[in-house]
């Protein structure tokens, strides 16, 4: 396979409700898609980066001259040769930007699938055709609206809640969900490095409400940090930010820094990292589960199948278009029964609608020709 071309679209997609999280509020999806042109035919993928670098180091500006001056020339430079395999070991000298990694390489990998009439779900090793759906349930300003919202989701069928904590919004809220829908509940934490190894304390009163998990509760280089806080609360720790690599997992795991990993592709470089970190925790017997970006369809489709993996045995943040978006970019994934059907079709299993894309583009750049 050759690349031909590769084009940024920038695009800007109104959430249906605002997200706040410890490290603040969106009420749009701003980030941009990357549509690359090969000799066997096109392949697409989502940025799961934001304007800001709030979550991690990486952000669209970054990232898009990342790509356009480091990372496109470099697998452009392997000709006819390119595969989706060959971007990791082209990309390696470049330090860190992973999530410009993964767009690159998982655009490759749809295209590449695409030409062989391959799903993802197939390539990556799925063992399931729908994934359990859990979902991701902003701060909010009051604990009325926080029941009111989770209430909504449960009704929709979600099967596992997630609460976004904060100091002074931690264990009362989850107090508030635990004793008004009951113990069956899953329901876990994400805190988005928001705590410090002082709060240990006070981490510890959310040992009382039977969490599944508390996700990245300390800063993501905090591994010694979160080995310790590990030793002091009953409830298993689960690492997000901290885990940008198969080696980073190793080590998370032989610390014991975390029982539970979080994978998302983007943090980690793209899917065939992803899959390496679900074949270590297997080997390690620590249980993965897949995390999101508020991806548009383009990105959920290939964390879905990702989510079909055997070591997925929690569910992950992959809800259905209606959680984030009016108007999907895709076909909407809905929700049944509480599962969401993992996408057999070549690549992603997905095609932009063009008429839905025209609404949300705010540019395009030509970022290699
Ligand atoms: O930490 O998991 C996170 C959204 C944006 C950035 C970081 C995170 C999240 C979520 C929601 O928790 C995940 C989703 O529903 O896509
Ligand atoms: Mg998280």
């Amino acid at each position: 396979m050759r690349i031909e071309n590769v084009e940024l679209i920038s695009i800007e997609v109104p959430l249906v409700g605002a997200f706040r999280t410890s490290f603040g509020t969106d009420t749009v999806r701003s980030t941009f898609l990357l549509r690359v042109g090969t000799d066997e035919g096109e392949g697409w993928a989502e940025f799961a980066g934001d304007p800001d670098p709030l979550y991690c180091a990486e952000f669209n500006a970054s990232a898009e001259l990342a790509l356009r001056d480091h990372l496109i020339p470099r697998v452009a430079a392997l000709g006819d040769g390119v595969t989706a395999a060959k971007v990791g070991p082209a990309v390696q000298p470049v330090k860190g930007h992973r999530l410009a990694k993964a767009v690159l390489e998982t655009a490759l990998l749809d295209a590449e699938l695409r030409s062989y009439g391959m799903s993802f779900a197939t390539h990556l090793g799925s063992v399931k055709d729908r994934v359990p759906s859990g979902v991701s349930v902003g701060i909010m300003d009051s604990i009325p609206e926080l029941l009111a919202a989770v209430e909504g989701y449960l009704a929709d069928g979600y099967l596992r809640i997630k609460l976004k904590i904060e100091p002074g919004w931690d264990v009362e809220a989850v107090r508030a969900v635990r004793e008004t829908f009951g113990d069956d509940l899953l329901l876990q934490v994400d805190a988005n490095c928001a705590y410090s190894l002082t709060d240990a304390e006070h981490l510890r009163g959310l040992d009382d409400y039977g969490l599944l998990l508390i996700e990245q509760p300390l800063e993501e280089d905090e591994l010694r940090g979160h080995a310790e806080l590990s030793k002091l609360v009953r409830t298993p720790i689960c690492l997000d930010e901290s885990i940008t690599s198969a080696r980073d997992a190793a080590t998370a795991i032989a610390l014991g820094a975390c029982r539970v990993i979080n994978i998302k592709p983007a943090r980690v470089g793209g899917y065939l990292e992803a899959r390496r970190i679900h074949d270590l925790s297997v080997a390690n017997g620590i249980p993965v589960w897949c995390g999101g970006m508020l991806e548009t369809g383009v990105g959920r489709s290939a964390n879905l199948a990702l989510a079909a993996l055997p070591g997925f045995v929690l569910p992950g943040d992959t809800s259905a278009s209606a959680r984030y978006y009016a108007e999907d970019l895709t076909e909407p994934f809905v929700l049944e029964d509480g599962h969401i059907a993992v996408p057999d079709g070549p690549g992603t299993g997905v095609t932009v609608r063009p008429d839905s894309l025209a609404k949300v583009t705010t540019g395009r750049r030509e970022l290699y020709a």
